[in-house]
């Protein structure tokens, strides 16, 4: 069967559920754009649901929903990586997964909707993108969804210097609200004065700039730009043609060491109807700002937002900030505790947080950190964190931006015996388990890691 046979399956299947619907979604941006997409194609639909976030889909949590009497559960942007245990809990309900992460190899009644079991790319399609698909199988109307699974794959870092497959075809159904610009790919370009962009650029990465405030205040100053206009800091979309270029090449400039350094240029996707200066105008700020509620434990926040609603708009821009101060916070505790709680080996870097960072956060800081220039491409990089469960958050990213590894299993293969669940994608992945078994993973890591280490100096 072909991609689009099963999702015109699966719509068919869901026309004819009745009562109302169990919906678990994920945490994350995609996620979230995943619960508004599914929550206005279902209010289209007239019916009724009820909607919980969750960061992971744990035991306990599933034992919760054994307990439930809904007949029909949908999972979105997760499920694939628990179907065995889904079935073991609710086996007796009907179940829609719509999702994108690496499926379990177990079989089910579930109705099951996942690209990657259609030999589609990991970077193809988001879990927004999935439940878009499928909603827009069930009514054209929803092609006016199609931005916010355009948001959902920039939230899951799909895009890189465009989209691919089917996120591009998504692409093109939001093409009335997106505008798709060429221009240099900083983040903050809307919202962040012009030096605090360019300090904070972990990606692309700037020598002598990057985390590095005066070096930024000196290269706008080398380059001649300036810093500020009628007392007011400037944005990255206040400069005009000429200095744009200006900084442009000085960036070029900076980077000539770096592999590609005229990879700072690049599509840029802007909101159509968001004015210039909103946090929602560029969809990676977008992305981020609903990333920034989820992690902070307000995904409600985020989904009012997607849904339009203007009371949540502002609360999200509360906690965009926030977020931001927290990830600082996160980096400077990083970077106070190398050597310490931070290990820095050959070829891979241990960070035993605790409670030190927020378990919400520990993968988004584990990515600036692949990201950010500071180690050699392909170094491991794995943090780990406090539930308040009392579980360990572990994640684990490669440096750069080839990621060649297979992250997952080497995370798997870490985990051991340990018992714990992992998930995720090739090039991110993580897992969840208890804290009494944290020395014996950090044991398991240190020599897996090294012998990969070693393995590739081989190579
Ligand atoms: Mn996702």
């Amino acid at each position: 069967m072909e991609f689009n046979e099963a999702i015109a399956l699966v719509a068919l299947k869901f026309k004819d559920i009745s009562g109302t619907i169990r919906v678990i979604s994920h945490l994350d941006a995609d996620g979230l754009t995943s619960a508004a997409i599914l929550a206005k194609t279902l209010e289209r639909e007239g019916k009724h649901f009820n909607l919980t976030i969750v960061r992971s889909l744990t035991k306990e949590f599933l034992d919760e929903l054994k307990k439930e009497d809904y007949k029909t559960f949908v999972f979105c942007d997760l499920g694939s990586g628990a179907l065995k245990e889904i079935n073991e809990t609710l086996n007796d309900r009907t179940v829609f997964i719509l999702d994108h992460h690496q499926p379990q190899k177990v079989k089910t009644a579930f109705i099951h909707l996942n690209p990657l079991l259609f030999k589609k790319e990991d970077k193809e399609l988001s879990g927004a993108g999935v439940v878009y698909l499928f909603s827009k199988q069930l009514n054209e109307e929803n092609k006016d969804l199609a931005y916010l699974a355009v948001i959902g794959a920039i939230g899951d870092v799909q895009e890189d210097n465009g989209f691919k497959g089917l996120n591009n075809e998504i692409l093109e159904d939001a093409r009335d609200k997106i505008l798709v610009k060429n221009g240099l790919k900083m983040f903050g370009a809307q919202t962040r004065p012009l030096h605090k962009v360019l300090e904070y650029s972990n990606w692309p990465y700037i020598p002598g700039v990057t985390g590095d405030y005066n070096g930024a205040l000196t290269f706008l100053d080398e380059i001649g730009i300036e810093l500020k206009k009628n007392n007011q800091f400037r944005k990255l979309i206040h400069l005009s043609k000429d200095e744009l270029k200006k900084l442009v090449d000085g960036i070029i400039i900076r980077r000539m060491d770096e592999e590609n350094p005229e990879d700072v240029l690049g599509p840029i996707y802007l909101l159509k109807d968001e004015e210039n200066e909103s946090p929602f105008k560029d969809l990676r700020e977008f992305s981020t700002l609903l990333n920034s509620c989820g992690r902070l434990n307000k995904p409600s926040i985020g989904i009012g937002v997607c849904l339009g609603s203007e009371k949540a708009r502002e609360q999200a821009f509360d906690l965009l900030m926030k977020y931001r101060k927290e990830i600082v916070n996160s980096l400077n505790w990083f970077n106070e505790n190398k050597g310490k709680s931070v290990t820095e080996e050959k070829g891979f870097i241990i960070i035993k947080a605790e409670e030190y960072i927020r378990d919400t956060l520990i993968g988004t800081v584990n990515s600036i950190l692949s990201k950010s220039g500071a180690y050699k491409e392909g170094t491991i990089i794995l943090s780990m964190a406090y539930t308040i469960e009392g579980n360990v958050k572990c994640s684990i990213r490669e440096a750069g931006y080839k990621q060649e590894k297979d992250l997952k299993k080497i995370l798997e293969r870490i985990l051991g015996d340990i018992e714990g669940q992992v998930g995720g994608h090739t090039f991110a992945a993580g897992c969840l388990f208890d804290q009494k078994d944290e020395d014996a993973f950090i044991e398991n890591a240190k020599k897996i890691l090294s012998s990969i280490s070693i393995e590739e100096e081989v190579k």
